[in-house]
C-alpha cells in the first residue's frame, strides 16, 4: 500500500496483521480539525483503501494526544464564502459516505474529543471504541447551523432518535462512560488503552474469511435501508456470492479437523 505522510497518514501493519491499514489524522496545531487541505488528504486516503484488494479492516484513530478530531476548521470556514462553505460541507458529506462505504470493517479510536465533524467522522466508521477521557458532542445548534455531515442521520440510527435529538438539540458534551451506556461506542476502556483495545478486534475480524467480513457488512448495510422481505433478499444475495469459495470449504474442514481455518486473501 502506498503509504501517504503529512495530515493523514495510512500504515499497513506486517506479517500476519498485514490485511490491517491504519489511517491515522495527525495536524496537531488545529487539533485536527478538518479544512480543505486536511480533506482533500482524506479523500486520498480512503480512495487508496479502497482500491486495495488486500486491506481487511481499516483502523482509523489520531496521533494527536487528548483529540480525535475537533471537527471542521472554523478558522477557516470564516474566511469562507457561503457557496465555498456550501462546497465544503458537500465535499465532507460524500468524503464521510466513502469512508461508510469501504467495503471492509472501519474501526474508530477515540481518546479525547470528537466534536462536531470530528464525531461525524466517527459515526462514518463501523464501530467505535474510545478512552475513558473521551468527550463526544455535536455542538453545530450553538453555532447556529445544525450536523450536516451526516450527523442527523447516522446520530440517532446508532442511539436511538430520543437520545440523538437531546445530543444534537443541546449540544452537550458527554463523556465516554456515557457514550458506552447509550450505545455510541461499542467499547470505553481506560485512557490510552483504546488503540490497543480496537487492535484486537481488528486482529479478531481480520482472522475471518475475508469475503464473508465484506459480504456480512453490505448485507448489514443494504438491508437497515429497506424494508425486511428486501433486507432478507439482499442477505440471501450476499450469502449465495459465499457458497462457492474455497474460504468456505476450508472453515468446514477445519472444524471438522478441530484446527483454526487458513483463509487465502482476496
Ligand atoms: N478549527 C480550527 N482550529 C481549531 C479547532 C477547529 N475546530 N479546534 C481547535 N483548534 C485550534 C485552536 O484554535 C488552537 O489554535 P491556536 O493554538 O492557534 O490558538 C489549537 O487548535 C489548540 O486548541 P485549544 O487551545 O483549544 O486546545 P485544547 O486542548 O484546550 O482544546 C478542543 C481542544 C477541546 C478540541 C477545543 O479546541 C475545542 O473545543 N475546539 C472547538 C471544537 C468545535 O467546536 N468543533 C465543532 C466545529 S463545527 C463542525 O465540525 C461542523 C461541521 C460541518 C460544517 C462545515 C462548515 C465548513
Amino acid at each position: 500500500i502506498q503509504t501517504l505522510s503529512g495530515p493523514v497518514r495510512i500504515e499497513r501493519l506486517s506479517d500476519s496483521d498485514s490485511g490491517i491499514i491504519e489511517l491515522k489524522l495527525d495536524r496537531p496545531e488545529a487539533k485536527n480539525a478538518i479544512g480543505k487541505e486536511m480533506l482533500r488528504r482524506l479523500q486520498n486516503a480512503i480512495a487508496t483503501i479502497d482500491n486495495d484488494s488486500s486491506a481487511n479492516v481499516v483502523v482509523v484513530s489520531s496521533s494527536v494526544p487528548k483529540v480525535f478530531c475537533a471537527g471542521a476548521d472554523l478558522k477557516e470556514r470564516k474566511l469562507m464564502s457561503a457557496s465555498e462553505v456550501q462546497q465544503f460541507v458537500n465535499s465532507l458529506r460524500s468524503t464521510f459516505s466513502s469512508l461508510e462505504a469501504l467495503s471492509v470493517p472501519t474501526v474508530a479510536v477515540i481518546e479525547g474529543a470528537a466534536l462536531g465533524g470530528g464525531l461525524e467522522m466517527a459515526l462514518s466508521c463501523d464501530l467505535r471504541v474510545c478512552g475513558e477521557e473521551s468527550t463526544f458532542s455535536l455542538p453545530e445548534t450553538g453555532l447556529a447551523i445544525i450536523p450536516g455531515a451526516g450527523g442527523t442521520q447516522r446520530l440517532p440510527r446508532i442511539v436511538g432518535r430520543s437520545a440523538a435529538k437531546e445530543l444534537i438539540f443541546t449540544g452537550r458534551r458527554i463523556s465516554g462512560k456515557e457514550a458506552v451506556s447509550m450505545g455510541l461506542v461499542n467499547y470505553c476502556v481506560p485512557a490510552g488503552e483504546a488503540h490497543h483495545k480496537a487492535l484486537q478486534i481488528a486482529r479478531d475480524i481480520n482472522q475471518k474469511g475475508p469475503l464473508a467480513i465484506r459480504m456480512a457488512k453490505q448485507a448489514i448495510n443494504k438491508g437497515l435501508e429497506v424494508d425486511m422481505p428486501s433486507a432478507l433478499d439482499a442477505e440471501e444475495e450476499c450469502y449465495e456470492q459465499l457458497l462457492g469459495t474455497q474460504d468456505r470449504l476450508e472453515g468446514l474442514a477445519a472444524f471438522a479437523e478441530k484446527r483454526k481455518p487458513s483463509c487465502a486473501p482476496l
